[in-house]
């Protein structure tokens, strides 16, 4: 690698293009990214310069830093083709990010009012609440949160969670979710989010709440909290007629 020289092109600005090819051709997805000091060496420019090439590429969303580890190459931001009910499994794998799944909690409790409403079930019915941490291409992407009749899904809690939950619902209950309100939202992570995540406190998430059913019966009441950095969603948009 040649040093860099000055020029009418500011040397942070060459560093990352300089960076970008090293990421894409080099590195790939998931690697580690030299530190600071490295490239500074490296390429014959202060730390200041590195730092704000590597800040820009972040912003980009080209590399990641990962709290306490390092700067990484990001894997390519999600982004959702279309707005179609999918399950998490499904929408990594049509990514080709492999996925992962660690069951955090798994409680069979009575039903609150607005879960029960939610599902349309009565209240103090119990439901299964299922706590889980979801990971695309080895890194965390998502926590879920979801809330499951029992009365309709009954034995649900003793089933393997750690696959796809509506793999599951469609193969043991017949009621893969072929429908689902779905609001969107904003939230920051907290520092118990920002752990299991592997993020700073007060990086944002986007937030999905939904409820699913299956040919017309309420069979999830989920929460998901993606990480904005990884998840993005396209919506294709027609103007109104008239
Ligand atoms: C997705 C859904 C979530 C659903 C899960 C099932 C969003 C925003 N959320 O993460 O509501 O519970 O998939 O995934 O798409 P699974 O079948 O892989 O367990």
């Amino acid at each position: 690698m040649r040093p860099l020289r000055p020029g009418p092109v500011p040397k942070h600005r060459r560093l990352r293009e300089i960076l970008t090819a090293m990421a894409t051709d080099e590195l790939g997805p998931g690697a580690a990214v030299p530190s600071e000091r490295v490239l500074a060496e490296r390429f014959e420019v202060s730390r200041a310069t590195v730092r704000e090439a590597v800040g820009a590429l972040v912003n980009e969303g080209l590399l990641e830093r990962v709290h306490g580890k390092g700067t990484f190459v990001a894997a390519p931001a999600a982004v959702d083709a279309a707005l179609h009910l999918a399950s998490f499994t499904q929408d990594m794998i049509r990514r080709g990010l492999a996925v992962g799944t660690e069951v955090l909690a798994a409680e069979v409790e009575p039903a609150s009012a607005e879960r029960a409403q939610r599902l349309r079930i009565d209240v103090d019915a119990p439901v299964l609440v299922l706590w889980r941490r979801r990971d695309a291409g080895g890194q965390p992407m998502a926590i879920e949160r979801g809330v499951y009749p029992l009365g309709r899904l009954p034995g649900l809690e003793a089933h393997d969670l750690a696959g796809s939950i509506y793999d599951l619902l469609g193969q043991r209950y017949d009621a893969r979710p072929d429908r689902a309100e779905q609001v969107v939202s904003a939230e920051v992570a907290d520092n118990d989010q920002a752990r299991m995540l592997a993020i700073g406190p007060g990086e944002p998430l986007l937030v999905f709440a939904r409820t699913s059913f299956a040919r017309g019966v309420a069979v999830e009441d989920v929460v998901s909290w993606y990480r904005a950095d990884r998840y993005r969603i396209h919506m294709g948009l027609t103007a109104e007629r008239g």
